[in-house]
């Protein structure tokens, strides 16, 4: 333990990761790495077709090829299932979700949906027979693009009588929208597309199931960022008793939501353990993973504002498209509804109005990808600001500073129904403009116009607000969400005083076992080195709500940092009784118990902590051990926000945008590890550059996704992006009691409207008023062309 005089604050330091040195000498261990005798390798055969009727599989051939196991089709393994895959947040009471197995019985809804499941002694003997099994289809029309879709002309599901699953509204004074825009001085009303991308997480998906000698008993390893959930899941889906299962998510390579879910390969992997008797894996290959693990995004977006002659916004109208693919995954419906309350963004609105369909289409299902909804929202809104501003010739700085929500008015309960914690939008926009320089940059734009410059300057300005923490468990009961938001967290101080934490948390990149430690060596006041953070594997952390919506330190942070405060508590009794004085006079200080103002009189907790283990003289009634054990269930969802400044030059005679610079202000409440979140913010934003920029999911008409290899889709590196100039403010949340807000997602949500604002503003002079993502060179080089021939 660190010396008491020696004690330092931890909390707020820039700490390096103490996950890193094992990741990167490759010490790890992912579920692929995981080497387990005798097992049995799963290939499953796809659907090369968008929609189909199943006509004939014939598996003879695969069955005698050498070291095959069993091939199963649909059919074979229909007993398996004691229901179809879970989707867990029906978002209406007449939501349609079609049933979806883990292989597909009569019909086909998507290019790469599984139709039989090879197993083999190797991985090259089941892709060789694989390869042999032959299925005829019918090939029906497939539904595509929304616009089609929701006219119901064709259908994605035969046995459905329209491609909507659900119509979600959000229309809390409906009057006054409309009399907000029938008195608007001026309306703006744009429609934009949120392209389908592609999660591309580092580490492919990857399982292998081991049952017990004697079968009953499973242990699922699988890379998801869900093990408590999956556990959950695979229960009820494979009728499993959850006191059998028990699930390891090991080292996991990434996930930004696209490990959020309950998959096909993970029930069959247990399905087909349970039937041989032996362990099944499967990892799957990237370009298969491309096809069948969820999508990102995929909505058509309408908005209108409403606003008098100076720019103050009266009303907003949204009306989404949201593709939801083929078949409803564990979150999908409900991924738009995470941005329903935010089509307003920082600013005060008076009236507001959402509207959502969720429609199917002959693609990957879509589910939560990193900022799931909310990036959607502030796209939305930060490209209709723009618009807005242009209609009025004012500045796009000068149009948001005139409808913030004032810092004064938080708690801000929002138009949509929320209460946004805390934030100062002024200051934030303030900061990122001067750290950028923003008149000098206005200067240097209009002196390259007028040189005539074919290098082009843009600077597009992004506000964002999210929410995230999920969160309250009742506010997601309203919303119909399967699941509690609350999170568990256990803090033992061993015999020799060594800490051991227990996280429901399931972190896959995130840092959390060195943020975990710095909360609880922090409040113990003893060195981070000497705890332990243990997770992620169900019979360690039995209680859990995992890894997603940036809900982690706030939601699990907290509760860490409420069960260390619960053990400061019992041991202060032991000390108390040690001491032989009242607990009231005792206060706890650079890890030592001590007599108020006789500091002399001390005992340092590692002598508690032998004294909880040996129990010789403990309070009556107190029992052994030193540990508490809680769930937390936060009051509110925590509110981040900031303002992005990106900065382009668009090459008039090519199209191709450089981003030069890339200015943003973040408050993400107090920070625990700033050097954590300044590696969170990184991430982000260059996952919202690659929307703006690169990413998009291809698909021709007959429903082929066209860029299924990494070759053909454009995942940015490092190469493509500036040098970030981060700043943040700082307003500490009043939600939990580190004043910390989530992280996460940030990046990812400020970042794609700033960058293509500034493509526009780039051309603005030519007329040019939207750029549809990604803002690809062929794409901007005609838009100069239709612009230059007007
Ligand atoms: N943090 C902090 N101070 C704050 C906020 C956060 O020090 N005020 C630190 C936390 O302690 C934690 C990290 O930042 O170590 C992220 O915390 P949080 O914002 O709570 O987010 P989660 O841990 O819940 O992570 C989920 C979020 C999501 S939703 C996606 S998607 C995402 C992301 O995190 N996917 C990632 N970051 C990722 N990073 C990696 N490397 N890989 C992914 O797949």
């Amino acid at each position: 333990m660190t010396d008491p005089a020696q004690q330092e604050q931890i909390i707020g330091k820039r700490r390096i990761r103490r996950e890193d040195p094992k990741l990167l000498s490759g010490e790890n261990r992912f579920a692929d790495d995981l080497v387990v005798p005798g097992a049995l390798h799963l290939v499953v055969v796809r659907s090369p077709h968008a929609h189909a009727r199943i006509q004939r599989i014939d598996v003879n051939a695969a069955k005698s090829m050498p070291g095959v196991v069993g091939v199963f089709t649909g059919k074979d393994l229909e007993s398996e299932w004691a229901g179809p895959m879970p989707c867990a947040w029906p978002v209406t009471a007449e939501m349609k979700n079609p049933a979806h197995y883990p292989l597909a019985v009569e019909y086909v809804h998507y290019a790469g949906e599984g139709v039989v499941a090879v197993v083999a002694r190797s991985q090259v003997e089941a892709v060789d027979a694989a390869g042999a099994v032959i299925v005829d289809y019918e090939e029906l029309p497939p539904v595509l693009e929304l616009e089609e879709a929701v006219n119901d002309t064709t259908l994605a599901h035969e046995e459905l009588e329209s491609n909507t699953s659900f119509v979600w509204a959000l229309e809390p004074n409906p009057d006054a929208v409309d009399a907000a825009f029938r008195d608007a001085a001026v309306t703006v009303s744009e429609r934009f597309v949120q392209q389908r991308l592609i999660p591309a997480a580092m580490e492919p998906r990857a399982m292998v199931v081991v049952p017990s000698p004697m079968g009953g008993d499973y242990t699922v390893y699988s890379s998801t960022q869900i093990p408590h959930v999956l556990r959950v899941m695979l229960a009820l889906t494979a009728g499993i008793s959850e006191t059998k299962l028990r699930v390891i998510a090991p080292s996991v390579g990434g996930g930004f939501g696209s490990k959020l879910d309950v998959y096909a390969e993970e029930l069959l992997c247990l399905a087909l353990a349970r039937r041989m008797r032996q362990p099944v894996r499967f990892t799957e290959e990237r370009g298969e993973g491309t096809m069948a693990t969820i999508h990102g995004r995929g909505q058509v977006q309408h908005i209108e504002l409403a606003a008098n002659a100076d720019g103050k916004v009266t009303a907003v109208r949204v009306k989404l498209l949201a593709d939801m693919g083929a078949y409803l995954q564990l979150v999908t419906p409900g991924v738009p509804l995470l941005g329903a309350f935010l089509y307003h963004g920082v600013y005060d609105v008076g009236a507001y109005s959402f509207t959502c369909t969720g429609l199917f289409t002959n693609k990957t299902p879509t589910d939560a990808y990193r900022g799931a909804g909310r990036p959607e929202a502030t796209y939305a809104i930060e490209r209709a600001m723009d618009s807005l501003a242009r209609r009025l010739e004012l500045d796009p700085a000068e149009i948001r500073r005139r409808n913030f929500i004032a810092a004064e008015k938080f708690p801000y309960q929002s138009v949509a129904g929320l209460v946004f914690d805390s934030g100062s939008y002024h200051a934030n926009l303030e900061k990122a403009l001067d750290n950028a320089g923003y008149l000098d940059l206005r200067r240097e734009q209009e002196q390259r116009r007028a040189a005539g410059n074919p290098r082009r300057l843009g600077i597009g300005v992004s506000c964002y607000v999210e929410m995230c923490g999920l969160a309250p468990s009742r506010v997601l009961a309203s919303l119909n969400y399967g699941a509690g938001g609350w999170e568990a967290a256990t803090v033992r101080i061993l015999p020799t005083s060594k800490v051991q934490v227990v996280t429901g948390t399931a972190p896959h990149g995130q840092g959390h076992e060195t943020s975990w430690s710095m909360i609880v060596a922090d409040k113990l006041g003893i060195s981070p080195d000497d705890v332990e953070v243990l997770h992620s594997d169900t019979a360690i952390a039995p209680y859990g709500m995992d890894t997603y919506g940036s809900r982690s330190l706030s939601v699990g942070g907290t509760a860490v940092y409420l069960a260390t405060e619960r053990v400061i508590e019992k041991a202060m009794k032991i000390a108390a009784h040690q001491m032989e004085v009242a607990e009231e006079d005792l206060e706890y200080v650079g890890a030592s118990f001590r007599v108020k103002g006789s500091p002399e009189q001390q005992l340092p907790l590692a002598a508690i902590a032998f004294e909880a283990f040996t129990a010789h003289n403990l309070p009556d009634g107190l029992e052994p051990n030193l540990e508490a054990s809680i769930s937390w269930d936060p009051p509110n969802f925590t509110f981040p926000n900031g303002t992005h400044i990106a900065v382009v030059e668009v090459d008039e005679e090519t199209g191709h945008v450089q981003l030069v610079r890339y200015i943003a202000v973040d408050d993400c409440g107090n920070q625990i590890n700033p050097l954590i979140v300044e590696g969170q913010v990184h991430g982000g934003i260059t996952q919202g550059v690659a929307q703006a920029l690169y990413e998009e999911a291809l698909y021709d008409s007959s429903g082929q996704l066209l860029n299924a290899s990494l070759a053909d889709y454009l995942v940015p590196s490092a190469c493509e992006m500036p040098s970030f100039e981060l700043d943040s403010t700082v307003t500490p949340s009043p939600t939990n009691p580190l004043g910390v807000k989530g992280v996460g997602e940030a990046g990812t949500i400020g970042s794609a409207p700033a960058v293509i604002n500034a493509v526009v503003d780039a051309l603005s002079d030519l007329g040019v008023t939207d750029c549809p993502m990604p803002a690809t060179p062929e794409r901007v080089y005609q838009l100069i062309k239709q612009a230059s021939s007007k």
